[in-house]
């Protein structure tokens, strides 16, 4: 113990309650070496992983990581979060008993780390001196190298986000280890990983992965699970799987900031880098400050703000390229030490590449590996450009991590530290049909409602019955950590406690034609047009048409120039199919009557809408 504070205070980490947490877990974990990290050692360890074979270069300044091939995404079925209190079991949050899932985690982790070092990284999940700060406070504890170089990526990291506090026990303490990847029995029945959020004693505790969203601990498990639960228990802020941009337009000299969920995988990132469609560049301009979690609150005078926890982007790299993400890929270029994760790589030229990066496959596969790390020239000759599922070059959720600064639209007052005034807040699934291009909704208990039946489309048989959605709760059927009535009610209270409330709706960028399967709307920039349509309703300057779950845009209203998308596509976008409307209801009735305690202003907003559908 004595050792560890001096190890601590000797890297200028001088907090007695962290001395005394990481002299704990050491005791179980039994690391043979302890260190403290900053994010000023970000050279020293790149040039270590970069001796150990840990990651490898991929051009001047970009790296590259493999990890396990059963390691490749977060693990919903092996996802807990526990408490000391049953009450608090929700239909999603899969939830266990605190004292249990501590034991059998402590005995996953018992001597788990011998022969590794144990990382400290101290962290804040905030911009500092946010009003939040004190709820963004952790260490993590992790045995993997890479893990380490995730973190300083994705947040700030460094000793003085936990010194000279005034109640110095007070962060999350966040526990990961790695555990023997190649014998957890991942998928079995004897699966060996679990990633448990022990959500009432602030700790999280995760073993059996080294992949993003299973092991960097600042981001999904503290960030969103840990931080929804302290913002219920303390009735101070929400957070939530959420993007959030500024649109401004420069005639006007004013920003609009607009937020929302869409389920993993459905067009954050890319909505937040977007760019304005060449023709509409000269006066609007979007400022990306978040892609992937928000935090809200009510500031001093009374409007909810919404601030982004995070340091980082941690992007799905499929499909990301100079026509899709400009952003993006500016993003990732040579220099911006962005860390690519699963894509395919050649060792020999320090390539990377992805489906969808170019439009065709390297044309000479020469030294190229897959993300397994198979060679492509070891596969059969018409395997070696095949795109079948499960025989990509690229895993499908492969990902690259690279700094906010980075990012090129990234707003100047992306570091505010109370965030930005909301506006908007939207929500989007995947659906092919049903969903129009937007519908905006004024009504705050008939937007809570949209968020809490927003889904998207099981494609697969096997997934549900067809087009039935897999509901997604606000976007966060991942990452709930309490009971969905409760949810409810804490978004009415706070959100209507606001001076001003901001304008909800939902967007669809995924409807498609059913004869070809093709995407009715061209999506990416042109979404743009969608939300100007809603920032003119809330000011008044469109009034769309009025249905049943929203306003919908006249096609008048909504600006067009310099648009390539098909006019007859344009008119089914906003239209409404009541049938399959109809048919809705019934499924959201079924999927509402799981949630106990579910607030009475959501289901009058249900029969409210059922209702105009029947009329
Ligand atoms: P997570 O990081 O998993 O939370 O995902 P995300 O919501 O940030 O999704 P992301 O922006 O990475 O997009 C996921 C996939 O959807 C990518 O392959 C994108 O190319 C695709 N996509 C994003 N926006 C659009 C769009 O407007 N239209 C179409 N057709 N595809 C899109
Ligand atoms: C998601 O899956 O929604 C992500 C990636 O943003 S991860 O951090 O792995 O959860
Ligand atoms: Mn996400």
């Amino acid at each position: 113990m004595d050792n560890i504070a001096k190890i601590l205070s000797d890297a200028g980490l001088e907090n007695p309650a962290v001395a005394e947490y990481v002299a704990h877990w050491a005791g179980i974990t039994e690391p043979a070496a302890i260190e403290v990290i900053s994010a000023k050692d970000d050279d020293r360890l790149i040039a270590e992983g970069l001796a150990t074979g840990e990651i490898a270069p991929a051009g001047d300044g970009l790296y590259y990581s493999r990890s396990y091939y059963k390691d490749t995404a977060r693990s919903e079925e092996r996802t807990v979060v526990a408490t000391h209190n049953p009450q608090e079991a929700g239909i999603y949050n899969n939830w266990h008993d605190a004292t249990e899932v501590t034991a059998r985690q402590l005995e996953s982790m018992k001597g788990a780390s011998r022969s590794k070092t144990m990382y400290v990284v101290p962290y804040l999940m905030a911009p500092p001196k946010s009003p939040l700060e004190k709820w963004a406070r952790g260490v993590e504890l992790t045995d993997n190298l890479t893990v380490v170089l995730h973190m300083i990526r994705m947040a700030r990291v460094g000793v003085e986000h936990l010194n000279n506090l005034e109640n110095p026990a007070e962060f999350v303490r966040a526990v990961h280890v790695t555990g023997d990847l190649k014998n957890l029995g991942q998928g079995t029945d004897k699966d060996k990983r679990l990633f448990a959020t022990v959500a009432d004693e602030r700790t999280i505790l995760h073993f059996g992965s080294s992949y993003g969203g299973n092991a960097l601990l600042g981001k999904i498990a503290h960030g969103l699970r840990q931080a929804s639960y302290d913002g219920w228990a303390s009735g101070e802020f929400l957070s939530e799987q959420f993007m959030l941009i500024g649109i401004k337009d420069k005639l006007k000299d004013h920003t609009y900031y607009v937020c929302g969920g869409f389920p993993s995988a459905s067009g954050k990132t890319n909505l937040a880098m977007m760019l304005a469609p060449d023709a509409l560049g000269d006066r609007y301009e979007v400022y990306f400050y978040g892609d992937d979690i928000v935090w809200l609150h009510v500031g001093e005078d009374g409007k909810i703000y919404g601030m982004n926890p995070e340091y980082g982007a941690f992007g799905v790299a499929k499909d990301t390229n100079w026509k899709s993400n400009p952003t993006a890929m500016d993003a990732i270029k040579e220099g911006s030490k962005t860390l690519f994760t699963n894509v395919a790589y050649n060792p020999e030229t320090q390539e990377l590449w992805w489906e969808g990066k170019t439009p065709d496959y390297p044309e000479d596969v020469t030294g190229w590996r897959d993300w397994k790390g198979e060679k492509i020239s070891d596969r059969p000759a018409d395997r070696q450009r095949c795109e079948a599922k499960g025989d990509e070059w690229a895993h499908p959720n492969s990902r690259f991590t690279t700094s906010l600064a980075n990012v090129p639209n990234v707003a100047p007052d992306y570091e505010e530290p109370q965030g930005v005034p909301i506006d908007a807040i939207i929500f989007g699934g995947r659906v092919k049909d049903r969903e129009p291009l937007i519908r905006a909704i004024t009504d705050l208990a008939e937007g809570v409602y949209d968020g809490l039946t927003l889904g998207a489309q099981a494609t697969f048989a096997a997934e549900g019955k067809e087009g039935v959605l897999r509901y997604d709760p606000m976007s966060m059927r991942p990452f709930m950590s309490y009971p969905e009535g409760d949810y409810a009610t804490h978004w009415l209270k706070l959100i209507g406690s606001a001076k001003e409330q901001p304008i909800f709706a939902h967007v669809n960028w995924f409807q498609r034609d059913p004869e070809d399967g093709h995407f009715r709307w061209p999506g990416y920039r042109d979404n743009l047009r969608a939300l100007l349509w809603l920032l003119d309703v809330k000011e008044g300057r469109a009034e769309g048409v009025q249905t049943p779950v929203g306003i919908l845009p006249k096609k008048e209203e909504l600006n067009l120039d310099g648009f390539e998308g098909d006019d007859a596509d344009l008119d089914k976008l906003l239209s409404i199919d009541t049938d399959l409307w109809k048919k809705e209801m019934g499924y959201r009735r079924e999927h509402l009557a799981q949630f106990k305690n579910l607030p009475e202003q959501i289901w009058a907003a249900h029969e409210r809408i059922e209702q105009a559908f029947n009329a």
